[in-house]
């Protein structure tokens, strides 16, 4: 299996470039092809988009050439607005993570929060013009609110929220799921303010039957149809109604990055990040479950029981995924970190429950037999990650890994292998792991 193949190679490559050591985490690798010198064929088209022109013969330029108009600059490659250390996964649409040494900051920079678009971003957007429509059958009637109304009618509120993709964790599902394979880094917990969507649902009208909303952006389908709809989710009336659940127009206090859904957008925090709408148009309230794109089908769906890998599995059989697991990452150090010996080395990271709070946070680093317990603190509020910290004092010389498990306020933990297949490669919150070397 792919996987295996690269971890034999760790040890020779901390002899050789402890640089390249990095990129090995818990033998995934993390394609550095966002970075200069390399490339793979499907950056391709994004590339366009810098030079100002298609490239005609692009079929033709063998896997991995930077087009020369570029290949002497001195910038690496990057989305605008985006570090340029993100790992580009796909330029079309646009999917990029956060390699999890980014991720240290407690509150996540928007130039670090990853992207995942299924359809194309709208372009030229006329802030003033903005409007979000809130209807359905089950809303009492129909409105429509621009930026400034919200701003006016509605009380402001500021959380910091997580935003997970459900497909998060999928490179590692075998037999291997398609789609982006994300590694670690699809999962972000900027500070978003906005207002209530339940203040904004209540102004409108909620009838008795309301079970479930959905949400539209403005995003264009791939195909270029505009009637059809890249994505349009949605949750449980009990998760919209919920305090924290925000029609959101900044993040971390200023205009939310076009990529991550300006000017407005949903956030529904700990829940998969198909269920935050990005540019957000309508907002519908529904008298069953929503059945918008992506809401049907094997589309953000488990097995409702737990499947051999590989099963064939009836579409009636697979249910919705809502609360994400419970999860956590190492930030610091970033994989591949060398120490002298008798230096206590301090490890940091987050973790996050979905829906619930993390009570308990370990790390071992003699592969599992025996765990140490770290600093936790609280969350900022509901659905926000969590900061957790621990100082280590290995034994001698040699090659450690630490690997740190976060339990959840049911008591549930992280599995150290890759949990329940499923289809599509949804909710694997394997315990992350990092090299150390003791020299
Ligand atoms: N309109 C719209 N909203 C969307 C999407 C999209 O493609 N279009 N992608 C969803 C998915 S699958 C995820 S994981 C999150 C990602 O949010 P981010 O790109 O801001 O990190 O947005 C969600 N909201
Ligand atoms: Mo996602």
């Amino acid at each position: 299996m792919r996987h295996k193949k690269k971890c034999v190679g760790i040890h020779e490559l901390y002899s050789k470039s402890p640089e390249k050591a990095d990129f090995l985490l818990w033998g995934r690798e993390i394609n550095p092809s966002s970075r200069r010198g390399f490339l793979k064929k499907s950056g391709l088209l994004a590339l366009t988009g810098f030079l100002g022109s298609q490239i005609p013969f692009a079929d033709n330029m063998p896997g991995g050439l930077i087009p020369a108009a570029l290949a002497n600059s001195d910038e690496p490659f990057r989305i605008p607005g985006k570090h340029p250390e993100l790992i580009v996964l796909n330029d079309r649409p646009v999917n990029a993570e956060t390699p999890p040494h980014l991720l240290d900051d407690p509150i996540t920079p928007a130039e670090r929060l990853f992207i995942r678009n299924n359809g194309l971003p709208p372009e030229n957007i006329a802030v003033g013009a903005w409007l979000l429509e809130i209807g359905g059958e089950s809303a009492s009637s129909t409105q429509q609110f621009s930026l400034e109304d919200l701003k006016n009618t509605f009380s402001p509120y500021t959380y910091q929220l997580l935003v997970e993709c459900g497909g998060n964790g999928r490179n590692e599902f075998y037999p291997p799921a398609r789609g982006n394979q994300w590694t670690l880094g699809a999962v972000g917990c900027p500070e978003w303010t906005g207002v209530r969507l339940r203040d904004v649902l209540r102004a409108v009208g909620i009838k008795d039957d309301a079970v479930y909303i959905g949400y539209y952006g403005r995003d264009t389908h791939l195909s270029g149809d505009p009637r059809k709809r890249p994505i349009s989710r949605g949750v449980p009336i009990a998760k919209a109604m919920e305090k924290e659940t925000l029609i959101a127009w900044a993040m971390n206090g200023q205009d939310i990055p076009l990529m991550n859904g300006y000017p407005l957008r949903l956030v529904c925090g700990g829940w998969p990040g198909s269920t935050s709408g990005k540019w957000l148009e309508k907002i519908v309230i529904r008298n069953k479950v929503h059945d918008g794109p992506k809401m049907t089908g094997f589309s953000y769906r488990v097995p409702c029981r737990p499947v051999a890998p590989g099963s064939e599995i009836a579409v009636e059989d697979m249910c919705i995924i809502e609360s994400m697991p419970v999860k956590s990452l190492i930030t610091y150090p970033r994989s591949g970190a060398m120490i002298n010996e008798g230096e206590k080395l301090k490890v940091r990271g987050h973790a996050w429950a979905g829906d619930l709070v993390v009570q308990a946070m370990d790390i071992s680093y003699d592969f599992g037999v025996t765990w140490q317990s770290c600093k936790l603190q609280p969350p900022r509020n509901r659905t926000a990650w969590q900061h957790w910290n621990v100082e280590i004092d290995f034994p001698g010389k040699g090659y450690y890994e630490v690997w740190a498990r976060a339990t959840d306020s049911a008591g549930k933990m992280q599995p150290m292998v890759v949990p329940g297949w499923n289809p599509k490669g949804y909710l694997n919150n394997a315990c992350h792991r990092i090299a150390v070397k003791v020299v």
